[in-house]
């Protein structure tokens, strides 16, 4: 509601023409009709499997995206909010949750999702740790079906040493890398404009010229954006004859944030490298 501008009844403004003015913000039509009708498809993921290494995944056919980054960084929470699906990616406080390749469809067996173990996670065992990293590897380099990387980074520990790797590795292979600055919901709005803006300019300092977003799987933030990009690059083409209504999504009740958010973070646990903690974050 707009309030009165608390001008008078004989003050020239009354006699102005009136003019209707929207205060709508106006979005793309084309962009939200294409990003609204990829979320819908995304809906219909499904879990195909999980492989401990690669020459047990799926045919190594079609498109795939793999969501990357640092053990509790929020790849299968975001998977799930992504996907509208609670529990199809395992997501969990504890770091270290996924230990397998895991495979996801989309309506389609040669258009997948993968949700990838993080790496940098120092409190498993080291024999366990290297044999995660060298079947990470092995996927990483010899998968023809990957389209590229979406790249998950805490945004208040944003390029750890292992993420710098793993985007000048990406981009030396010619793999598209999408970035996202997980749980955004942590800092308040200037706060985290502020990461994305250094990060970027930190990205472009590297010479890497990678698509980058804020995100928040608690809140939603930026689901429309990344859905956009994954369909785009899983050659997804806007099937008109679906409707879709955003606003249909469920809202997360207190109690699901509750279950599925108790972000523990873990820095302490994590026994990591160097993280920085942000000091505009909010606070727990
Ligand atoms: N506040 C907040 N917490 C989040 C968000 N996304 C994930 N988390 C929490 O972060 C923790 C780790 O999330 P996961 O999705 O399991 O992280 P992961 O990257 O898959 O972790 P690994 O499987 O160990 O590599 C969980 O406690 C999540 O609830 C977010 O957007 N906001
Ligand atoms: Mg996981």
């Amino acid at each position: 509601m707009h309030r009165s501008s608390g001008k008078s009844k004989n003050s020239k403004a009354s006699h102005a023409p009136k003019q209707k003015i929207s205060y709508e913000k106006k979005a793309d039509p084309a962009i939200s009709e294409y990003s609204t009708s990829s979320l819908n498809w995304l809906r219909k993921a499904e879990f195909l499997m999980s492989a401990p290494k690669l020459n047990l995944c799926v045919e190594d056919t079609g498109y795939e995206i793999a969501f990357a980054g640092r053990s509790n960084a929020g790849k299968s929470s975001a998977i799930n909010a992504l996907t509208n699906q609670k529990q199809l990616a395992r997501a969990s406080k504890k770091p270290g949750r996924t230990q397998m390749i895991n495979f996801f469809s989309l309506g389609n067996p040669d258009q997948r999702l993968v949700d990838l173990p993080g790496y940098g996670y120092a409190a498993v065992p080291e024999a366990m740790k290297i044999v995660w990293q060298k079947e990470l590897e092995n996927y990483l380099i010899h998968r023809k079906s990957l389209q590229g990387l979406v790249l998950l980074m805490d945004i208040r520990h944003p390029l750890q040493h292992f993420d710098v790797m793993m985007l000048e590795w990406a981009y030396s292979r010619h793999l598209f890398v999408h970035v996202l600055l997980t749980k955004a919901d942590k800092l308040n709005r200037g706060p985290a404009n502020k990461a994305l803006l250094e990060v970027q300019q930190q990205l472009k300092k590297m010479k890497l010229n990678f698509s980058i977003q804020l995100f928040s799987s608690l809140n939603k933030q930026g689901l429309e954006e990344l859905a956009s990009v994954m369909a785009g690059r899983l050659n997804y083409t806007l099937d008109k004859t679906l409707g879709f209504d955003l606003d249909a999504i469920p809202e997360l009740s207190v109690d699901d944030i509750e279950d599925e958010f108790i972000d523990q973070d873990t820095e302490s646990n994590l026994n990591v490298e160097n993280i920085d903690v942000n000091k505009n974050e909010k606070p727990e």
